[in-house]
């Protein structure tokens, strides 16, 4: 029985890949553009087709197509890449034409789209189109809507694209495997009026979680829940690119999580409403404001606001271990323990001993520890004030009077006008009200960044 279905899968397979061959001729496959840096890419203005304003994708790009006889043509390719996180990281990871994640692809509602899917894994993989309204069998389901594309092989999918919205790509094949290693992209299908809803500066990215070993390169594929690098485009902070606007300008940012958790995105110094889900756009009165927006797994949320508060404005994940780098899940608490007797013997045996957390784990965040190559500090980043403390999830808004209209280039720090930052009092100390609780003589211990992270241990 067994082998009789998958006699017949196997056939059925070959029919399906001739059949698809055929309708495409003998026509010669589309280029396949390919990108080897994290750099933002300007947006990708359409030169053919109908127009539309084109996405910003934060560390990435949008795949150039060409038009075939009323056909949209994108070819993706599907292959091992290598991904810098952040400066002093990179990751071996798969994705596509280049990068993880793979280039965004935008379209238009009643675009006619023909994607070509060649495949460069060790292993077959497929694409499914996340959230699209299509044909059952260009639905990329390994085994369920089509047979799997085995490595080496090219397939076509085909189909019109019915609704404009937020969509992701991702493959169908040994999920979790290819999930992990980064195999993912944001698929955004423009409205047909660029009117409709439109906005000054649209960003996309997709989230992503990672499990690497502080030292090394690769994800470990088998990991379920315990991930340590959280990522937007496979990249952490301080790697993630800024989200530059002109004070004033309508917002969008389009978000879709492809983790394994949810993620509670929370913008600082403005409201925003969430202006397009899964489903497609939320009508406007049925909008309502907010500061945070949870993005579930397999979600996508559009974010939208009109950038009238000029700052550097924080912009994260609200978990406050997804704007962290890798670390050692089981750090114990220690803040408030006395550790001065335990470090003193320590050190007799070990003279470089260090103590971490014993005052918090701010300090970490200015400490320059050795790490092992190839790993980033669990908190680092600075400010104009100093160290920022962040990794993962993090970003900064730079809302700027008077940037010319795409111009997405880093203004560098907010200059605070006179007397808006927060300052030091100066003044007579309050009266202690009551006894300290902890002696706070005796020798300062130095910290040790156990983070530097050794992961679970
Ligand atoms: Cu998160």
């Amino acid at each position: 029985m067994n082998s009789r279905r998958k006699f017949l899968a196997g056939s059925a397979a070959g029919l399906v890949g001739a059949a698809m061959v055929s309708r495409v001729g003998a026509a010669s496959l589309p280029e396949a553009p390919m990108r080897e840096n994290a750099a933002m890419a300007p947006p990708l203005f359409p030169k053919t087709g109908p127009q539309y304003n084109p996405v910003v994708t934060l560390n990435g790009w949008s795949l150039p197509w060409r038009m075939n006889n009323g056909w949209k043509e994108f070819h993706l390719i599907a292959e091992p890449v290598r991904r810098q996180l952040a400066p002093g990281m990179t990751a071996n990871l798969w994705g596509y034409n280049g990068q993880s994640p793979g280039p965004t692809i935008e379209c238009v509602e009643g675009d006619k789209l023909r994607i070509f899917v060649t495949n460069k894994l060790p292993e077959h993989t497929t694409i499914h189109w996340h959230g699209v309204l299509l044909p059952n069998g260009m639905d990329g389901v390994g085994g369920l809507t089509q047979p799997h594309i085995p490595a080496g092989k090219t397939f076509v999918y085909e189909f019109q694209m019915k609704h404009s919205g937020t969509f992701m790509y991702h493959p169908h094949a040994d999920e979790m495997v290819q999930m992990a290693m980064g195999m993912m992209g944001s698929l955004i299908v423009h409205p047909r009026d660029p009117n409709f809803n439109r906005v000054d500066r649209d960003f996309a990215f997709v989230m992503a979680a990672y499990d690497i070993e502080p030292g090394a390169h690769t994800p470990k594929v088998a990991e379920m829940t315990d991930f340590n690098l959280w990522t937007w485009n496979s990249r952490v902070f301080p790697g993630i690119d800024p989200l530059v606007v002109r004070r004033n300008d309508r917002v969008r940012v389009r978000i879709g999580n492809l983790t394994m958790t949810n993620h509670p995105i929370h913008l600082h110094g403005h409201n925003f409403n969430v202006s397009l889900t899964d489903g497609g756009w939320v009508p406007k009165g049925a909008r309502w404001p907010e500061v945070s927006a949870d993005v579930a797994v397999g979600q996508m949320r559009a974010i939208e606001f009109v950038a009238d508060n000029p700052g550097d404005w924080a912009f994260h994940c609200h978990k406050s271990h997804h704007t962290m780098n890798a670390m050692g899940h089981d750090v114990p608490t220690i803040i408030g323990v006395d550790h001065r007797g335990v470090a003193e013997r320590i050190n007799k045996l070990i003279p470089d001993y260090m103590l971490m957390g014993e005052r918090g784990m701010a300090d970490m965040g200015e400490m320059e520890m050795p790490l092992p190559d190839n790993t980033l500090p669990m908190m680092s980043g600075s400010g104009p004030f100093g160290a920022m403390e962040m990794g993962g999830m993090f970003s900064v808004v730079k809302v700027r009077q008077g940037l010319a209209r795409n111009d997405y280039t880093d203004p560098g720090w907010y200059q605070h006008p006179a007397g808006t930052v927060a300052y030091e009092w100066k003044g007579d100390p309050p009266p202690a009200s009551r006894k300290p609780q902890a002696a706070q003589e005796g020798p300062v211990l130095k910290a040790r960044k156990l983070g530097a992270g050794s992961h679970g241990h």
